[in-house]
């Protein structure tokens, strides 16, 4: 389907505001809402996917118009406890359009993150009563039409209905330029926290490429990646994990190496570890002003976050700009005592053949939890 002709689709509905985390598998969308949405439509890209719930319902209690909100389908988990404690008919009865990137689609072949939940995707629409249609590349007009139609009868009766789409449902679209001012390439930065290492210590990435570059960097480094657990699904989550790890290794240190996009989407966290104040973490936000992972789409926030971890309690706090900042922190900052917080600015940048592990998610966490125990 071309992008246009959804945009068509949703003014036909009554649809004015789209909302949603971007999604690889909605590339071409994504692309397009950023570029060249018709102003007549309001785009925001909430901190995660259930805030895009919270504007769709907002939207529609303020305009009486439903919204449609956007997500790969790792986020339905996110936006599940809006829908069904709001949006449900047994509550408020609010539609939305859901439109839904489908990764793991049985048959497929996908990254272990996306196995379960790309085979439970439909079966969980089904459990939370949400009507739907699977679109791909081979969806013609004629189906695109009845699609629609059965979308305006939910919308109309104040039910949510979800449009799924495969990976290549949507025709290409031209990315427009997705780029900041910041000179550092991300899987430099982390070359440089690798390599600062100490024998003992661990390391906790988050979602998307950063991990791979992780992955990848240890590999050269280390001869290996025992070290490090990738947290290549939960976006946002590896920060809990980290400060889990560093509770049971009172004398270990862990480095949590995020992205901005994973940092804002349970930015809560932040608070939780700046109360808490764990000595022996460190936590590292890549920040690139954008979800690079999955087209580089702008994040919809841009704080200072080494600001604000000082506002909330961490005892160390610093933002790194350039290279000669990089290498004169580095590994000085990881041989500090107290909770830590770097912001490191990063350029809009990553390799076109970056790997992917090769090993299953499994074998990797025995060799972490070998390495740590
Ligand atoms: C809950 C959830 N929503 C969306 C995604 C899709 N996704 C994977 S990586 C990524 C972008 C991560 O952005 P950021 O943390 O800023 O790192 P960057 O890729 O920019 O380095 C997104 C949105 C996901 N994996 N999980």
């Amino acid at each position: 389907m071309q992008v246009g002709f959804l945009i068509e689709k949703l003014k036909e509905l009554h649809i004015h505001t789209i909302a949603g985390v971007p999604d690889s598998a909605l590339k071409p969308f994504c692309n397009y809402v950023n570029t060249h949405l018709d102003p007549s439509f309001c785009h925001f890209v909430p901190a995660n996917e259930g805030a895009a719930v919270g504007i769709a319902i907002g939207s529609y209690l303020a305009s009486g118009n439903p919204a449609c909100i956007y997500m790969q389908n790792s986020g339905l988990g996110n936006t599940v406890n809006p829908i069904t404690s709001l949006a449900n008919e047994k509550v408020y009865d609010i539609p939305m359009l859901l439109l839904i990137g489908w990764r793991g689609q049985p048959g497929r072949k996908d990254e272990p993150q996306h196995k379960f939940m790309g085979e439970i995707t439909l079966p969980m629409l089904d459990v939370l009563s949400i009507p739907y249609a699977v679109i791909s590349s081979e969806t013609t007009k004629e189906e695109l039409e009845i699609v629609f139609r059965q979308a305006r009868k939910c919308l109309d009766g104040n039910k949510q209905y979800a449009i799924v789409a495969a990976p290549g449902a949507f025709e290409e679209e031209e990315a427009g330029s997705y780029e900041n001012t910041y000179s550092i390439i991300r899987e430099d930065a982390i070359r440089k926290i690798l390599g600062s290492l100490g024998e003992k210590d661990i390391v906790v990435s988050t979602t998307g490429k950063i991990s791979r570059e992780v992955y990848e960097q240890s590999n050269r480094i280390f001869g290996g990646h025992s070290e490090c657990f990738l947290t290549v699904g939960g976006m946002g989550h590896a920060s809990m994990i980290a400060f889990g790890i560093a509770v049971e290794n009172p004398h270990k240190r862990v480095i949590c190496i995020e992205g901005d996009g994973a940092v804002l989407m349970h930015m809560g966290s932040m608070a939780f570890l700046g109360k808490q104040k764990p000595k022996n973490m460190v936590h590292i936000c890549l920040n690139n002003e954008a979800h690079e992972s999955v087209g580089g789409m702008p994040t919809g926030a841009a704080p200072d976050y080494w600001k604000n971890a000082k506002d909330l309690g961490y005892e160390h706090s610093e933002v790194i700009e350039s290279y000669h900042e990089l290498d004169k922190a580095f590994p000085q900052i990881l041989n500090r005592a107290g909770l830590s917080f770097v912001e490191i600015k990063v350029a809009m940048d990553s390799r076109k053949d970056l790997g992917r592990p090769v090993e299953s998610a499994v074998e990797n966490k025995a060799e972490f939890m070998k390495h740590i125990n």
